[in-house]
C-alpha cells in the first residue's frame, strides 16, 4: 500500500468533498516514513480504515421562527473513530456546514485528541443553521429540535459533543436542557457547560490560551517570547478573544481582530478596555466588529483579512483556508516569524509550504488548538469524580498538556526525518497511538 494509493482511494470514494480531501492529503503525505517503518499498518489497511467514519448520521431539524414560519435545516453527527475513547468533538452551526466540512473536522479531531494524551476518540457535528440575526427564542427552538434527534446517538461513554463556530455557552445550555428532559439523566454528555451546572473553569479560555502557550513553547526554542511582539489575530469569537487576552497579558501588542465583514486594525495595540468592549459586543450584544470604530481608535477594513498588516506573529482564529498562498507571502514579506493556528485548517497547503520554505515557526491546528478539547477532557474528568477544580489547577493542567504536545511534535518530527516541521510531527505522533490501538482491537 502506498500513501498515494490511499489518498486516491479516499478521494474517489468521497467525491466532491474538497475540505475532507485536503485534510486527509495533508496528514497522509507526512505519514510516508511511518508506513515504511511499520508494515503492519499497510497489512491492516489502517490508512483506509481511519479515513472512513465509523458512523455518520444526518437528520432533519425543523423549527419555528418568531413569525410562525417553519424552517428546515440539516443536522449531522460524524462519529469518526473510537479507538482511544468515546467520540469527542464540537458542534458547528454555520450556513456553510456540510458533510465535507464535518468530515475534515472529525478527521483532524481524531489526531488532535490523541495528541492531548486524554482518552477521547474523534467526532464532529453540527448544522447549516446560521445563528446570526436569530433571536434567543429562535436559537432555543432550533437547539431543542436538534437535540430531539441527537440525544439517541450520544452519551457520556459514547459521544460527547461541545461547541465550535456558532455554538457557545448559550447553545450548550439549550442543548443540555433538552437532553436532560428526554433522558432524565444529569450526566457528562456535553462539554463547555456553564460552571454552575458542571462546566469547567478555564474551558472558555482554553483554546485561545492553549494556542498562545503552544506558540510560546515554539518561540522558547530560540530564546524568544511574546513580549514586545506585534500579533495579528483573525476572528473575534471564542478562540480569538482569549488568544488576544493571553497575548496581551504576555506583553504583546494585538493589532487586529476580524469577522466575516472585515478587519479592525489597531496600530497601537488593543488595550484591556478595548478588549472588554469586544467581549461585550460579541458575547452579549452579538454585534459586528465594525462597531469598534464607534468605541475606540481603530480603522475598519471592509472585506479585508488581517494578513496585510505588519506583524511578528499571526494567530488565525476564524475558519478554514483563511490564509492562502498569497496571504502567507504577505505575512512573510512583512516579517512574520511564527504562525500558530487557533482555527482548524486555517492555512491552505500553499500557505503551509510557504511557511516551511521560509523556516518560520508553524504550529499546526491539531497541536496548537488542542487546548480546547483537552480542557473538555478535563471537564469530563471533573464530572466523573464529581468535583470542580480551581482556575489555577485547570490552567496548570492545560499548560502542561500544551508543553507536552509541543515536545511530542518535536520528538516525532526528529524520529521520522522531519526536523523543524511541527505539522509532520503532530500528524505522526497523533496517528501512531490511534493506529496501534486500532490494531490491538482487531478488525472493525
Ligand atoms: P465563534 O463562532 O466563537 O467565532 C468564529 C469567528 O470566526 C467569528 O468572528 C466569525 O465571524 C469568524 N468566522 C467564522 N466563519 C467565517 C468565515 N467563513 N469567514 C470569515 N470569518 C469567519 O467560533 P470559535 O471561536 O469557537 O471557532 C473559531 C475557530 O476555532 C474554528 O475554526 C473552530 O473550528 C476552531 N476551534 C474552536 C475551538 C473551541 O473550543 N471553540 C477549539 C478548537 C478549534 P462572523 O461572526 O462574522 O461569522
Ligand atoms: O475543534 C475543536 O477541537 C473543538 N471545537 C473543541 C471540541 C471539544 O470537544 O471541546
Amino acid at each position: 500500500m502506498s500513501v498515494n494509493e490511499a489518498i486516491e482511494w479516499v478521494e474517489n470514494r468521497n467525491p466532491g468533498e474538497k475540505e475532507f480531501h485536503q485534510a486527509v492529503r495533508e496528514v497522509f503525505e507526512s505519514l510516508e516514513p511511518v508506513i515504511k517503518k511499520h508494515p503492519e499498518y499497510s497489512k491492516q489497511k489502517i490508512l483506509y480504515r481511519i479515513a472512513e467514519p465509523e458512523r455518520a448520521i444526518t437528520f432533519r431539524v425543523p423549527w419555528e421562527d418568531d413569525n410562525g414560519n417553519v424552517n428546515i435545516n440539516k443536522g449531522f453527527r460524524v462519529e469518526f473513530n473510537s479507538a482511544i475513547g468515546p467520540y469527542k468533538g464540537g458542534l458547528r452551526f454555520h450556513s456553510s456546514v456540510n458533510m465535507s466540512i464535518l468530515k475534515f473536522l472529525g478527521f483532524e479531531q481524531i489526531l488532535k485528541n490523541s495528541l492531548t494524551t486524554l482518552p477521547m476518540g474523534g467526532g464532529k457535528g453540527g448544522s447549516d443553521f446560521d445563528p446570526k440575526g436569530k433571536s434567543d427564542s429562535e436559537v432555543r427552538r432550533f437547539c431543542v429540535s436538534f437535540m430531539s434527534e441527537l440525544f439517541r446517538h450520544i452519551g457520556p461513554n459514547t459521544d460527547v459533543p461541545a461547541g465550535d463556530i456558532g455554538v457557545g455557552g448559550r447553545e450548550i445550555g439549550f442543548l443540555y436542557g433538552q437532553y436532560k428532559k428526554l433522558t432524565n439523566r444529569f450526566e457528562s454528555v456535553l462539554t463547555g457547560k456553564n460552571f454552575n451546572w458542571g462546566g469547567s473553569l478555564i474551558r472558555p479560555e482554553a483554546t485561545g490560551y492553549g494556542c498562545v502557550y503552544f506558540c510560546t513553547e515554539m518561540l522558547k526554542t530560540k530564546g524568544d517570547s511574546f513580549k514586545g511582539k506585534t500579533v495579528s489575530i483573525s476572528g473575534s469569537g471564542n478562540v480569538a478573544q482569549y488568544a488576544a487576552e493571553k497575548a496581551i497579558q504576555l506583553g504583546a501588542k494585538v493589532i487586529t481582530l476580524s469577522d466575516s465583514d472585515g478587519t479592525i486594525h489597531v496600530p497601537s495595540g488593543l488595550t484591556k478596555q478595548n478588549w472588554d468592549f469586544v467581549m461585550e459586543l460579541k458575547n452579549v450584544k452579538r454585534g459586528r466588529i465594525e462597531e469598534c470604530t464607534d468605541a475606540f481608535d481603530c480603522e475598519f477594513h471592509k472585506n479585508e483579512k488581517p494578513w496585510k498588516f505588519d506583524a511578528d506573529i499571526a494567530l488565525p482564529c476564524a475558519t478554514q483556508n483563511e490564509i492562502d498562498g498569497k496571504d502567507a507571502k504577505m505575512l512573510l514579506n512583512n516579517g512574520c516569524i511564527a504562525v500558530a493556528e487557533g482555527a482548524n485548517m486555517p492555512s491552505t497547503p500553499e500557505a503551509i509550504n510557504a511557511y516551511l520554505a521560509a523556516k518560520i515557526f508553524f504550529g499546526p491546528a491539531k497541536a496548537a488548538n488542542a487546548g480546547g478539547v483537552a480542557t473538555s477532557g478535563l471537564e469530563m474528568a471533573q464530572n466523573h469524580v464529581g468535583l470542580s477544580w480551581s482556575r489555577e489547577e485547570v490552567d496548570k493542567q492545560l499548560h502542561n498538556i500544551m508543553v507536552n504536545i509541543h515536545s511530542s511534535c518535536i520528538n516525532a518530527s526528529k524520529k521520522y526525518g522531519f526536523e523543524g516541521n511541527y505539522a509532520a510531527g503532530a500528524n505522526i505522533a497523533g496517528f501512531i497511538k490511534v493506529a496501534d490501538s486500532m490494531i490491538d482491537q482487531g478488525i472493525w
